[in-house]
């Protein structure tokens, strides 16, 4: 078996025996990988620094995993982090153009933190190790990393969706970007969808030869591979989380806060592809459209800010804090609050107890990879009185929970009417059919997690013959 050599923007590094998989199913699932294959997870520490000195800041956790960690300079932070992949990148690979910004430094500081990520990273690998890097931050690493002579497998994993190709191409050097990409022997992508875009992509921008059966690519004379392999959740490791007094006791705050009343909740990174603001729009019109149901739906929306740096996240902010104000002050009563807006964090644990206790989950992306609150929300539903699920049809996750229309109650987020007319079917759904919604998607959540997607990935790139 090779050893692994993991590459990602940030390292999430387990903090004691026991503890991987604390910061989230990715993280311990890439800890198992490890633990299991051997090998070293790379990236940035976090930190930013006056002078680039590329040192590298090694530490081993509890259960054996070894990181290795670069501090990077503060113009990199802004024209790398803040800049090319959080301004121009995420949102151009989540459709939304209006909000993308070209800037020619970004692209600049996008390659120099490139290439120290190759030069750090380069005298850690060994012959022998399979390489695997992950997301939009790292796209052009294979090709540095090639540059510099390593010939071992290299693995790209994308977490975002691939856009359209002719959104695509409104990237000033989209070619370069993509060609790079091609340098990785393997490519995964979350869905077929994604997977779609970016073969179209190859075939009519770069002339490449793509079989679209085996998803082989080949660009003169040069091979890539390129599969969907849909994200899970650390099943085991999050179920183990509902068996603790932290779980309870959250479930338990929630349903006697909302006595009467069915809770409705959203959990989202505050991030405007996750289509909050619609959200509100469509609980607005419910209100709206059935106002003797007022009285019936709470609804609590989690979401902790996040990229504040970035403009555009203050923005949706703001949005945020508006829009929800104007509907508690029109529809509250002195005994009713119909929207709790919680701005913070939460651990796994209480997470867990707030899903079970929510009666609909309402997960409402106008485009997301993937996204794993939707598998949580199943996860966590008592099988005997499961909740409802109501799912973006732009989600990574649609087609596994649609479960060809008796799974989840698919929406189109753009449209508060048809957010109103399902939050009402899922109110009065009879427990039957709630419970056969839930049967349908809890397998494919319990079978396809996290541990599943690593082995085939891994599994995948370990098969490529070397020339
Ligand atoms: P994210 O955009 O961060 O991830 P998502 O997959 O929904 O989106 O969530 C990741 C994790 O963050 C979940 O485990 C969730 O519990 C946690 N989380 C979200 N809000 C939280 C809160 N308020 N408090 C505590 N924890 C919270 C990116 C892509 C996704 C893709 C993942 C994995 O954008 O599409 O599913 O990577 O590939």
């Amino acid at each position: 078996m090779s050893r692994l050599v993991v590459i990602s923007n940030r390292v999430a590094v387990p903090k004691a025996r026991g503890a991987a998989g604390a910061q989230g199913g990715l993280a311990g699932a890439l800890n198992a990988a490890l633990r299991k294959n051997g090998g070293i997870w790379f990236g940035w520490s976090g930190q930013g620094v006056d002078q680039f000195t590329g040192s590298i800041n090694y530490a081993r956790s509890g259960d054996g995993v070894t990181t290795a960690t670069i501090d990077l300079e503060y113009q990199d932070v802004d024209e790398y982090y803040n800049g090319y992949a959080n301004s121009t990148l995420w949102p151009l690979f989540h459709f939304r153009i209006d909000l993308t910004r070209y800037e020619n430094e970004f692209g600049v500081g996008y390659e120099r933190v490139n290439e120290r990520f190759a030069e750090a990273v380069l005298p850690l690998i060994e012959a022998g190790d399979d390489i695997w890097v992950h997301d939009y931050h790292l796209m052009p690493l294979g090709e540095q990393l090639r540059e510099k002579g390593v010939k071992n497998r290299i693995g790209f994993f994308l977490h975002i969706p691939w856009p359209p190709t002719n959104l695509l191409v409104s990237l000033p050097f989209h070619e370069r970007l993509v060609r790079a990409l091609l340098r990785y022997d393997l490519i995964g992508l979350q869905n077929d969808t994604w997977l779609d875009s970016f073969l179209h992509y190859c075939r009519k921008e770069l002339g490449a030869e793509v079989d679209e059966e085996t998803g082989t690519v080949v660009l003169e004379g040069r091979k890539t591979i390129a599969r969907a392999y849909p994200i899970g959740i650390d099943f085991e490791h999050f179920m183990s989380k509902g068996e603790t007094g932290e779980a309870r006791q959250a479930q338990q705050r929630l349903e006697s806060s909302t006595r009467h009343r069915t809770a409705m909740i959203g959990v989202d990174r505050l991030d405007y592809s996750k289509g909050l603001p619609e959200r509100l729009d469509g609980i607005s019109r419910f209100f709206d459209n059935y106002p003797e149901r007022v009285r019936d739906l709470v609804f609590i929306q989690i979401a902790p800010p996040s990229r504040e740096d970035v403009q555009s996240y203050q923005h949706i902010r703001a949005v945020l804090e508006q829009k929800t104000g104007q509907i508690n002050g029109a529809r509250s009563e002195v005994d009713i609050v119909p929207i709790r807006y919680v701005n913070r964090g939460h651990s796994q644990e209480e997470l867990f107890g707030f899903y079970r206790g929510a009666k609909i989950g309402l997960v409402t992306p106008l485009r997301d990879g993937m996204n794993l609150v939707a598998k949580e929300y199943v996860a966590a539903q008592d099988p005997n009185d499961p909740g409802v699920l109501i799912l973006s049809r732009f989600a990574g996750a649609a087609p596994q929970l649609d479960c060809d229309g008796e799974g989840a109650l698919m929406i189109n987020p753009h449209s508060s009417d048809d957010i109103a007319h399902h939050i009402r079917l899922a109110l009065d759904m009879p427990l039957e059919e709630r419970k056969a919604r839930w049967e349908r998607m809890i397998g494919t959540v319990r079978d396809d997690n996290v541990h599943w997607w690593t082995e085939n990935f891994v599994g995948d790139l370990a098969a490529i013959k070397l020339d």
